[in-house]
């Protein structure tokens, strides 16, 4: 406890900067535990976003440091610019170009993010695939042929002029091969390209924008965007689209497919989420990070009966696991593993004081997760190569999936041996929500699909009947600069009230299970009567969880689906849907956001985008590549003016499909119903 009062002094010197509470966060327990840390001294990210405010101009992106000679900044003059734009860095290099070249810089981030995530999960797919594992193995044999399929590869074969069904275990070589061929395939364009619609594939085809491999659109982007090279932003962000459209549409499409093929695609099951979920007299283990090939066998080791039965020696009740961030949508979609929290929230859960074991792997992981760790028992375990801390309590574990059971079980017994370690510095809030997850292309098929038609005819049918107005995809992080979960659950409410369905992801998706809006029952009470009727006729939530930030590929081929079963236009972009991260903070927000674009996705952001000091450019995404793909960025921080102007733009969708009069009629044919029952 050294460590504690050595924190506590530091934070007693800046008491005037701490955060309110109730102002950092809507959610009771967030404020309960940021309150808490504030008692014990120990600094959380909130305090600290009162300490140190952003640069105005990095936050315009128009700050260059791709050369020694920099950094140089180029700051809007006073009064907006009156004729010209004659601001320019050392090189000459303009706003416009720099704002782009920062900009997909960023999508470069975010799409490396993801799709090694995805190139991981090809590795051990491929090893489980010609059995050099035990671990991991083929659970879904029916995606595994689907994908085959999608993939051009041969499911049966003729013997003696009978067609038979090909062997599982060849098939699923030949897709572990061919997916990890395509991060560096030297010919051709991503295979998962002609998923989309045809007239999007047309127009990808027209723009020059189709990916050639996943990792060479990356590279690429550190190629223009090095000092000197391409200084013209409506062709830096051309680069910028292609990257994105190797993310969307390759990496995270990729893991997305692998992992469901590996872990089980996801079907509707019931759990709880918040911090509250974490028990005072079981062993608390949170995971924490992004991918399932770590989480899958610490859930399986933590449930397993040697496993509980040791923690019961122990002094335990038993083994409760919590996930952080999209690991924690990973093993919620496909275990009902609860979610402890968002990406604020990651602190907090060891200054519960009862988290015996944190396990990270890559992304969105603080840094300063050690030194809150540092301050209580909590053994803070990280597994990956390329995701170590330099702090000295931290635990490397290095995880392989050629002996990933036993990496878990140590990792596992490490946390259980540290429940008698705990101090009594424990406060759990006492707040979770029940919520249900594990919604998918297949499982919205399922459930809003006809039987017979196997397709999203009853989807379809429900928004050109107007009880569904639109779709929304609402994603993305928190970010420390707002009120954390505000916006989301303004927008989603917003949304859902006004009949619009929301497919979620995400932060966003953990933000919604904690405020209850993952349970069916939120639908009499806060959607429009429309989507009211559609969520009580099939028992579904009005916001459908989709799983983590590489899943939002299940946004777009959710869409393609609803292309594909007719009446709503021929492209995604023709549909009355919209996008949304209220909420964004990471690279792959913008890898997202773009791709989404691309897609032919109206998409709004909240807060801020890296944009603003180059107008020009900015309005290059807002209005030019609505041209070349349907889809459009837009900017709104109010949450509701966000949803308003998602609401606007499904409206204006129905009125150009000629189906604005049937929402009319329909909303009628409620009132006169509801009158007549009366
Ligand atoms: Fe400045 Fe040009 Fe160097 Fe950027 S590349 S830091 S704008 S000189
Ligand atoms: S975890 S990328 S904070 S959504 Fe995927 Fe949440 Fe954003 Fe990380």
């Amino acid at each position: 406890m050294a460590e504690l009062t050595k924190v506590k002094e530091k934070a007693e010197e800046k008491a005037a900067k701490l955060a309110d509470p109730i102002a950092a966060s809507i959610d009771p327990a967030t404020q309960q535990m940021i309150a808490r840390a504030q008692q014990l001294g120990i600094d959380t990210v909130f305090d600290r976003a009162e300490q140190m405010k952003p640069c105005a101009i990095g936050l315009q992106g128009i700050c260059c440091k791709n050369c020694a000679m920099g950094p140089c900044r180029l700051p809007l003059p006073k009064g907006g610019i009156q004729g010209e734009d004659t601001r320019k860095g050392l090189c000459g290099a303009t706003a416009n170009t720099i704002a782009a070249r920062n900009f997909i810089r960023m999508i470069a981030g975010g799409a490396a993010a993801h799709s090694d995530h995805g190139r991981g999960v090809a590795e051990v797919f491929l090893a489980a695939a010609r059995k050099e594992t035990d671990a991991y193995k083929i659970k879904d044999t029916a995606k595994l042929v689907a994908v085959a399929k999608v993939m051009g590869i041969a499911t049966t074969v003729e013997v003696d002029g009978a067609t038979q069904d090909r062997n599982l275990d060849e098939i699923a070589v030949e897709v572990g091969e061919l997916a990890l061929n395509e991060w560096g395939k030297a010919s051709g364009e991503l295979l998962y390209l002609k998923r989309a619609p045809q007239p999007l594939y047309d127009k990808w085809t027209k723009a020059g924008v189709k990916p050639r491999n996943i990792d060479r659109e990356i590279v690429e982007i550190m190629h223009r965007t090095h000092m000197g090279v391409d200084q013209d932003y409506k062709n830096l962000i051309k680069q910028g689209t292609r990257a994105s459209l190797a993310d969307g549409w390759g990496g995270s499409m990729l893991a997305t497919d692998l992992q469901d093929i590996m872990f089980g695609t996801p079907y509707p099951l019931q759990s709880e989420a918040n911090l509250g979920i974490m028990k005072q007299d079981h062993v608390n283990i949170i995971v924490h990070g992004h991918e399932p090939i770590l989480s899958e066998m610490i859930v399986a080791v933590s449930q397993s009966k040697e496993m509980v039965d040791y923690a019961k020696t122990k002094g335990a009740k038993g083994i409760q696991l919590g996930g952080i961030c999209c690991t924690a949508n990973e093993i919620f979609q496909r275990h009902g593993v609860p979610q402890a929290g968002t990406f604020l929230q990651q602190e907090l859960a060891i200054i519960t004081g009862a988290c015996d074991a944190m396990i990270v792997d890559v992304q969105c992981i603080f840094q300063n997760l050690a030194n809150v760790a540092k301050c209580f028992h909590t053994k803070l375990i990280t597994t990956h190569p390329i995701a170590r801390m330099e702090q000295d309590n931290v635990l490397h574990i290095e995880f392989d999936e050629h002996h990933a059971l036993e990496d878990a079980k140590r990792i596992v017994k490490i946390a259980i041996d540290n429940f008698q370690n705990r101090g009594s510095e424990v406060m759990i809030p006492q707040y979770k929500a029940t919520a249900i997850g594990g919604f998918g292309v297949e499982s919205i098929e399922y459930h809003l699909g006809g039987t017979f038609r196997g397709t999203y005819y009853t989807l379809n049918d429900n928004i050109i009947n107007g009880r569904i107005r639109g779709i929304a995809g609402v994603v993305g992080c928190n970010n420390a600069r707002t009120r954390h979960n505000e916006a989301h659950i303004a927008v989603v409410k917003e949304l859902i009230k006004n009949d619009v369905i929301v497919l979620t992801t995400g932060c966003n998706g953990i933000a919604c299970a904690m405020e209850g809006l993952l349970s069916p029952e939120s639908a009499a009470v806060f959607c429009g009567p429309g989507l009211k009727e559609v969520c009580e006729t099939v028992g579904i939530p009005p916001v459908l969880h989709l799983g983590s930030c590489v899943d939002n590929s299940r946004i777009l081929l959710a869409a393609t689906e609803v292309v594909k079963a007719g009446g709503l236009g021929k492209d995604i972009c023709d549909l009355p849907a919209a996008g949304s991260a209220p909420e964004w903070m990471s690279e792959k927000a913008i890898s997202i956001g773009q791709y989404f674009v691309a897609s032919g996705v109206y998409t709004v952001f909240g807060l801020h985008l890296p944009t603003a000091g180059a107008p020009v450019f900015h309005d290059y995404l807002s209005n030019e590549l609505e041209k070349q793909f349907g889809g459009k960025w837009d900017l709104e921080a109010d949450p509701i003016k966000h949803a308003q102007l998602m609401i606007a733009h499904i409206d204006k969708k129905r009125k150009e499909l000629g189906i604005d009069k049937a929402r009319d009629r329909v909303l009628m044919d409620m009132a006169d119903r509801q009158k007549l029952e009366a």
